[in-house]
């Protein structure tokens, strides 16, 4: 196998993936990117003669989304998406739409797991070692990863009834133009057209999620548990933990968020059911720990799920795109077995009273004080804003954020989003006038929120965004990650931090571009960093 698409790689990853990752699934995924290659020549065509069934819009961003960093690990789920992929090609060159055929267009499965894994093989040398030039394989990889990035939005997106065909059309244009010859240029374009597909999927991520669930509200989040049986909802996908809601409504239970879904404690439509408590433990790179201490059932809605111990396999259950071999997989959102399990489980001995946690700074929450803080801006009492976010992970190298959080001056504001906020969430940082000097914007999936709140500001200062007193720490892990950061690329924001350390795919001279145009910076230490930054 050969994958360095995430930030813990090998470098690349041959024998197994650091994540888990086992070489025969590692080839079936590069073979379902093959054929949806294929499939995408066809659906382009398709869909600019508006006649494309959306079926196929929705089969390929949960067949990408499948192949993001600690998503599907299940050889079997992949098969079937390689299939079905090879379908709805066959399908759609039935209705005789006319293509300029690549490879990928005529691409026959084999009928065995282990015939698909040798061809699983050959579509990993076509898509990693059959390039002349490491600057184009390192910009089509950008495109790659920040396409699985965009799909998973999309599908969240789509999933509530959101959904633009501008964002299908790149994906298919983007996938079809890997198996033709494009040079630097053609490349580098790719990658910020990705960066403006993907502020379009978020943006229609945001519209979805605020107008199903509201706008979210500040709100104190408890650490600690109620006596009573329990479930642990862990992921991204605010619709599943609605549906799980939903079904344990008065059967006794109590819902915790874990990871990334602890935001969704301040959606006025999630928040409004009472036995939806409190959060459990913290990023995902811990859920090995803290799930095997978690005395009741487990539901995974997303990425980031790791090797599940044999002491809770028998109590987690994904949903969705995600898949574990061995591990129960709920298809049709009904969601009886994880509630039964949870029921069977002994679940929480007592109340443990402890701490909380605010969630809910988003834009609508941030930009309703706007004048207020512009006020302590100009007043001298904010001097400078730090967005503190991105992915968390296991690498001893992350400890620079919490240490950054810790030494920011007392007269700085930062902002947060993702599962790194787990390193400092709950640290008491006390506010300024009124305005708490830590805010949770919210997931990943939230960047959106957070891009707004600084075009809003630069708009009030009358100022470019560049100028603004904001600066950007990010930490990155994944797919979604590298999706996010063309976004702002795209945006044209400049003197991004960025680690624990940087992308292997990136290629000496793509850093140097980025570098060039954007001063893009590796993280130093926290306190070079905070000197260069405050002068
Ligand atoms: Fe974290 Fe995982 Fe949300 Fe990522 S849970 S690392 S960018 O997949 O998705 O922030
Ligand atoms: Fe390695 Fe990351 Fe690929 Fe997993 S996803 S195999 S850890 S590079």
């Amino acid at each position: 196998m050969f994958c360095r698409q995430c930030e813990q790689t090998a470098n690349p990853c041959t024998k197994l993936g650091v994540c888990g990752k086992q070489p025969d699934t590692a080839y079936l995924q590069d073979l379902l990117t093959y054929a949806l290659q294929g499939l995408a020549t066809y659906a382009k065509e398709e869909l600019k003669e508006g006649k494309l069934d959306s079926k196929v819009n929705r089969f390929t961003v949960e067949a990408l989304f499948s192949t993001l960093t600690n998503v599907n690990f299940d050889s079997e789920a992949i098969k079937n998406f390689i299939y079905e992929a090879v379908n709805l090609r066959e399908e759609l060159k039935g209705k005789g739409i006319k293509v300029q055929e690549t490879e990928a267009c005529n691409f026959k499965p084999a009928d065995s797991l282990e015939e698909l894994v040798k061809q699983g093989e050959d579509a990993n040398r076509k898509l990693f070692h059959s390039y002349q030039n490491e600057d184009i394989q390192s910009l089509k990889e950008i495109t790659l990863y920040s396409l699985r990035g965009i799909a998973a939005y999309a599908d969240h997106a789509a999933i509530l009834g959101k959904e633009d065909n501008s964002v299908y059309a790149f994906i298919y244009d983007a996938l079809d133009s890997m198996q033709r010859n494009g040079d630097l240029n053609f490349w580098l374009n790719m990658v910020l057209k990705a960066g403006e597909t993907n502020l379009r999927a978020m943006e229609l991520l945001d519209a979805a999620n605020t107008g199903r669930y509201g706008h979210p509200v500040p709100t104190a989040v408890p650490l600690g548990y109620k006596k009573g049986k329990a479930i642990v909802v862990s992921g991204h996908d605010l619709r599943d933990l609605e549906i799980l809601l939903k079904q344990t409504e008065g059967k006794g239970i109590y819902v915790y968020t874990h990871g990334e879904m602890l935001p969704c404690h301040a959606y006025p439509e999630l928040k409004k059911y009472k036995h939806f408590y409190g959060h459990y433990g913290t990023a995902w790179q811990n859920q090995q720990k803290e799930f095997a201490q978690f005395p009741g059932a487990i539901l995974m809605t997303t990425n980031c799920i790791i090797r599940p111990l044999d002491s809770y396999k028998d109590r987690i259950f994904t949903t969705g795109v995600v898949g574990w071999p061995g591990v129960k997989h709920i298809k049709d959102k009904d969601f009886t077995p994880v509630i039964e399990k949870a029921l069977e489980l002994p679940g929480f001995p007592e109340d443990k009273e402890s701490k909380t946690v605010m969630v809910g700074f988003a834009r609508n929450a941030v930009l309703g004080v706007a004048d207020k803080v512009i006020e302590l801006v100009k007043a001298g009492k904010i001097r400078h804003f730090f967005l503190v976010g991105g992915c968390d992970g296991a690498k001893p190298g992350r400890s620079y954020y919490t240490e950054f959080v810790e030494k920011a001056p007392q007269d700085t504001v930062i902002l947060t989003l993702a599962c790194g906020k787990f390193r400092f969430f709950d640290k008491e940082l006390g506010s300024i006038d009124g305005i708490p000097r830590l805010l949770d914007v919210g997931q990943c999936n939230d960047a959106y929120s957070a891009i707004q709140i600084a075009l809003a500001l630069s708009k009030a200062f009358n100022v470019g965004v560049n100028e603004l007193p904001l600066s950007l720490i990010l930490s990155w892990f994944e797919q979604k990650a590298v999706a996010i950061l063309t976004t702002l690329l795209y945006l044209g924001i400049k003197n991004i931090r960025l680690g624990p350390s940087l992308p292997a795919f990136v290629s000496p001279n793509v850093l140097k571009v980025l570098v060039d145009n954007f001063n893009i910076k590796p993280i130093k230490t926290v306190d070079e960093d905070l000197k260069e930054i405050l002068g």
